[in-house]
């Protein structure tokens, strides 16, 4: 390794790091970030336990097979979330073989080792990984990037099931649940979703669905629940059973984040539609029985740069309620594809640019724009749904994750649409009336607890908006929420202690994620989630009082994320 470089890269990893080998909190919090939000991004794929051919590069340090599968495997649980499965790079930096081979293994050790200021996490010195391990990762990187298999129609259709067929289903509803009001709560760790009885809070069933479970999101009707996997297991839950529980699943591909149902009136149930992160593409199903029909790629050029992506990841999907559209947003070319599924033999699609990466996001009150957060650029682009066009291209504060945000009437500013951040304390907030001078610019940025933020949520009953900070590394933050009066945010906000009220017996993380209301608006859900080996609980708070009524504790909610409320989400009210 030239001495130069040597010199010039250790000067950009945190003296502290160096000498005391810190922990990711501290080398997180010296890079201005949070720990957590290092981590968030590096979630492991479940591409991790795909068969791939070794790439061996003549020109990079010699591997055999068992280090060249352990380094994959490695690469794939902690790596490709940010550098990408192809290590083209996303929120990381690309790590293609005419960059690392460059560096050379001494370089790319510190590197691995101790991290750096950019936010790539010290993998050694938090003892995540071992001396030898990193001197194995430093190797790995410097060959060719191994490539997943991709999934066609068959590999589909292998793995679709109908468990009950239409004909064999109730033709009306079978059971005495309020079905309006049920909550659809992600069991992450156990791969599973809770079916909740609003009113009574009881468990009305545990279905099984895909490994780490991410959305759950509703048929047109409401009738019908589809839930999504990180492997890209979509399972189709019919809430008109005795005992709701799946009635077809099918893989989509071997990872993924989004599912949605069409909306648009004449289709309403008829279609389903889920996105990948790998292979890069998204399919179109029958709303019915979840027959695969049509899948397209979404590799492309990238909205800026315009350069060839290898694998843009499908981020999120939203059904459109004034055409029969789809918008299906990509993350690392910055594109919103308007896919009308009115002839999906002839299929047209609208390709908006924005900015990279778009991640996750919300319709305004109108539902004529969809808000989606460009996280690395730290802008929202509004999708203008009625004339297909971009509206605007807003910028925010730092990391905008607004779930699918908020909407609410600001007393100076009329509608506006909310998202918090996961790099800073504030709340952005951006008016959604087009005919205002202000209109579609950030017309207030607010103060929240801190970093780390990951939903933020109001109900149009409500006059609360609740901003949860479930990353952020301080306890006492992230195991609390902050609510604001929406029409006097000036006056600051109110922390409610979430965790606390939820009196668990163990000492888990307790981090209190993702607000969500019941259908009347007058309560507010939110997940405790701590380890799958730790307890944890849903703590339900009255929205008028702000008070604690009631805590949900059973053994069987393990790791708690999202939760979904079957009439908010089929009707998109947030
Ligand atoms: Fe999510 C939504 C991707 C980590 C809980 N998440 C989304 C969406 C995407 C996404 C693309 C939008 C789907 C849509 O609207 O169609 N999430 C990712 C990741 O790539 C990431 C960063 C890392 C990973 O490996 O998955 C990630 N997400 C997380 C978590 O760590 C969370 C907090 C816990 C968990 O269950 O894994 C988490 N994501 C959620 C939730 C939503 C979501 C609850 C739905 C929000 C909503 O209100 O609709």
């Amino acid at each position: 390794m030239k001495a130069r470089e040597m010199m010039k890269m250790l000067r950009l990893v945190p003296l502290a790091a160096l000498l005391a080998g810190a922990g990711l909190a501290a080398q997180a919090a010296e890079k201005g970030v949070t720990e957590s939000e290092l981590k968030y991004q590096a979630g492991s794929s479940p591409l991790a336990d795909q068969p791939m051919y070794q790439a061996t590069n003549p020109k990079a340090p010699p591997m055999t097979v068992a280090e060249f599968d352990k380094a994959r495997q490695v690469y794939f649980q902690r790596c490709a979330g940010c550098h990408g499965v192809l290590r083209k790079g996303a929120t990381g930096k690309p790590l293609t073989p005419d960059i690392t081979l460059e560096k050379g293994t001494d370089y790319l050790k510190v590197f691995i080792a101790y991290g750096s200021p950019a936010g790539m996490p010290n993998w050694q010195t938090s003892g995540e990984l071992t001396e030898a391990d990193v001197d194995l990762m430093a190797r790995y990187i410097q060959h060719d990037p191994p490539t997943p298999p991709e999934w066609s129609m068959a590999d589909m259709k292998g793995t679709w099931k109908v468990i009950v067929p239409p004909d064999q289903r109730p033709k009306k509803k079978m059971n005495n649940y309020n079905i309006a009001n049920i909550f659809s709560t992600t069991l992450r760790d156990a791969g599973e979703v809770a079916l909740i009885d609003g009113d009574t809070k009881q468990i009305i069933n545990i279905v099984k669905t895909g490994y780490a479970v991410h959305i759950s999101r509703l048929s047109a009707s409401g009738r019908y629940l589809f839930v999504i996997g990180r492997d890209a297991r979509i399972n189709m839950i019919d809430l008109w059973m005795p005992k709701p529980d799946n009635v077809a699943e099918i893989r989509i591909g071997l990872e993924a984040r989004s599912v949605d149902t069409s909306k648009y009136k004449g289709y309403e149930d008829k279609l389903a539609i889920a996105g990948a992160y790998w292979p890069p593409q998204f399919v179109i199903m029958d709303g019915d029985t979840l027959e695969p029909k049509k899948i397209v790629s979404t590799r492309g050029m990238t909205v800026d740069t315009q350069e060839f992506h290898p694998e843009p990841r499908v981020a999120s999907i939203v059904a459109s309620h004034f055409k029969p559209e789809f918008i299906v947003n990509v993350k690392e070319t910055g594109k919103s594809l308007l896919v009308d599924y009115s002839d999906i033999n002839a299929l047209k699609m609208t390709e908006i640019g924005s900015a990279r990466y778009l991640h996750d996001g919300g319709w305004d009150a109108s539902k004529r724009y969809f808000m989606v957060a460009a996280n690395n650029s730290n802008k929202i682009a509004a999708i203008d749904a009625k004339d297909g066009k971009l509206k605007a291209l807003v910028e925010v504060g730092k990391i905008p994750h607004p779930g699918r945000g908020a909407n609410f009437v600001h007393p100076k500013h009329g509608p506006v649409w909310a998202t918090s951040h996961l790099g800073d304390e504030t709340v952005a907030l951006i008016s959604t009336d087009p005919k205002r001078k202000n209109g579609f610019t950030m017309v207030d940025s607010i103060k929240a607890q801190g970093g780390g933020s990951l939903f933020i949520k109001t109900h149009p009953k409500s006059k609360h908006l609740y901003v949860d900070t479930p990353l952020n590394p301080d306890a006492g933050v992230s195991q609390s929420v902050a609510v604001f009066d929406i029409n006097n945010l000036g006056k600051g906000f109110t922390v409610l202690p979430i965790a606390q009220w939820a009196d668990l017996k163990d000492d888990g993380a307790k981090r209190v994620v993702q607000p969500e209301y019941n259908k009347a608006g007058d309560e507010v859900w939110f997940a405790v989630w701590s380890a799958k080996n730790k307890e944890s609980a849903l703590v339900v708070v009255d929205d008028k009082t702000l008070k604690l009524k009631a805590v949900i504790k059973d053994p069987r909610l393990i790791t708690p994320t999202g939760h979904f409320n079957v009439y908010n989400t089929q009707h998109d009210v947030y």
